[in-house]
């Protein structure tokens, strides 16, 4: 009695919440509201695009069948009705080699058909590349082996959490290599390339809540690690999504002063690595090894900007900079300000991004830069601490 239908029908809630619920009640865990729920073909349908994407599944492969069942059927009554009867070899030689009406039929059908299939698509596919002007934006970086997603208010976060029942726009890129995002539920998917930023947008009206969420999948085979590129997406009604955006900004209030460097300093480093190494090796920006002798008067301090002033000339007692740590702060809010020479006029302001307090962990990191790795690891994160 029980149907492919019905397997799968149980199937997906259970998937949804794999993670959070290992022993869902027996009814199985509730489908959020506003979805599609899955079929033979589709799994859980969860965003305002699926309806139409799932209609154009349906109708091309309705097509498919129709035309499959079609010839199938003809091949076989053919093979029956012109088979060889008797001992008679004789084979008919004289048949009919053209046709023009049939031959027309046979074009002129299919070719309605495909210019069907062809605006059905480009409408959707157009539909799918302009995101709504009110959407709100995510920023996505794809490294080799993770995704990190970023707020406008400064949040970060592992797995994706969205708002309901608003657009929401990925604005994606990648540190290394090809990466693909794919959201099933949403319909959605879009590779991540690297040097260039590309989108993807969708708006989902059906909550999830923070425990069980929709799958998202690294869909680009990108080395060993692709698989632990599986996440969440989570659709959050907006007040929980208002809350948890305040929490994850807050995290870094909750970290005692004198851990601040190590503990929130390499997960800021994590927005500045792929400009500025920590080992002395080039990149978009200047390596930061060494910088802190420069900045404090140390070696390199007669380094001149592209302005001509040297570190010494600026920063100071009665100086432009007071403090070395007035230099670094604003070199990271007003980063064209005075260019270090040989550099492009290219960092992005992070005022607004970085609070005073992740400022404050970028210079205690920047202080203490021989206790990370290359990567930005603390490496005394094993040790006990010292002192
Ligand atoms: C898109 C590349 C890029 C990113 C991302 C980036 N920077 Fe920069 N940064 C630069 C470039 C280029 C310069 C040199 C030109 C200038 O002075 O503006 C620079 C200069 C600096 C300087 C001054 C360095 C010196 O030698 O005097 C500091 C400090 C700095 N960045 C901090 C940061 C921090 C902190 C982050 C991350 C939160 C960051 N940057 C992210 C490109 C980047
Ligand atoms: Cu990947």
């Amino acid at each position: 009695m029980m149907s492919i239908h019905h397997i799968l029908a149980h199937l997906a809630p259970a998937t949804l919440a794999q993670a959070a619920a290992p022993a869902a009640a027996p009814a199985g865990n509730p489908m959020p509201e506003g979805t599609i729920p899955p079929d033979f073909w589709m799994p859980v349908g969860a965003s305002t695009i699926a309806g139409s994407v799932d209609q154009m599944l349906a109708v091309i492969n309705w097509i498919c069948y129709f035309f499959f069942a079609l010839v199938v059927v003809l091949m076989a009554y053919f093979a029956w009705k012109y088979r060889v009867r008797s001992n008679s070899h004789r084979f008919r030689m004289d048949g009919p080699v053209h046709n023009t009406p049939l031959e027309l039929t046979w074009t002129i059908i299919p070719l309605l058909l495909c210019v069907v299939i062809f605006f059905m698509g480009f409408r959707g596919y157009l539909d799918f590349s302009q995101p709504p002007k009110n959407s709100y934006d995510i920023d996505v970086t794809a490294v080799k082996w993770a995704w990190t997603f970023k707020y406008p208010n400064g949040a970060q976060s592992d797995d994706l959490y969205v708002p309901a029942g608003r657009p929401v726009r990925l604005v994606m890129r990648s540190s290394d290599v090809l990466h693909s995002l794919f959201i099933p539920a949403f319909r959605v998917k879009r590779d991540v390339v690297p040097g260039r930023y590309t989108h993807l947008w969708f708006q989902s009206d059906a909550i999830t809540g923070a425990d069980h969420g929709y799958h998202l999948f690294c869909t680009e085979y990108c080395g060993t690690g692709h698989s632990n590129m599986n996440r969440r997406v989570y659709v959050l009604g907006e007040t929980e999504f208002n809350e948890w955006l305040e929490q994850q900004a807050r995290w870094i209030d909750e970290i005692d002063d004198e851990e601040l460097y190590f503990k929130a300093g390499p997960k800021i480093y994590a927005r500045c690595s792929q400009c500025h190494s920590i080992d002395g090796s080039m990149g978009t920006g200047p390596s930061w090894k060494g910088l802190w002798e420069k900045v404090s008067g140390g070696a390199g301090s007669d380094q001149k900007f592209a302005d001509g002033k040297s570190y010494r000339d600026l920063i100071g007692p009665g100086k432009e900079y007071a403090t070395p740590e007035d230099y670094i702060r604003d070199s990271i809010y007003n980063p064209g300000r005075h260019l270090v020479s040989g550099y492009g006029n290219v960092m992005p302001t992070f005022k607004g991004q970085l609070s005073d307090r992740a400022t404050d962990a970028v210079i205690g990191m920047l202080k203490r830069l021989d206790e990370f790795d290359s990567k930005g690891q603390w490496t005394k994160a094993a040790a006990p601490a010292a002192k």
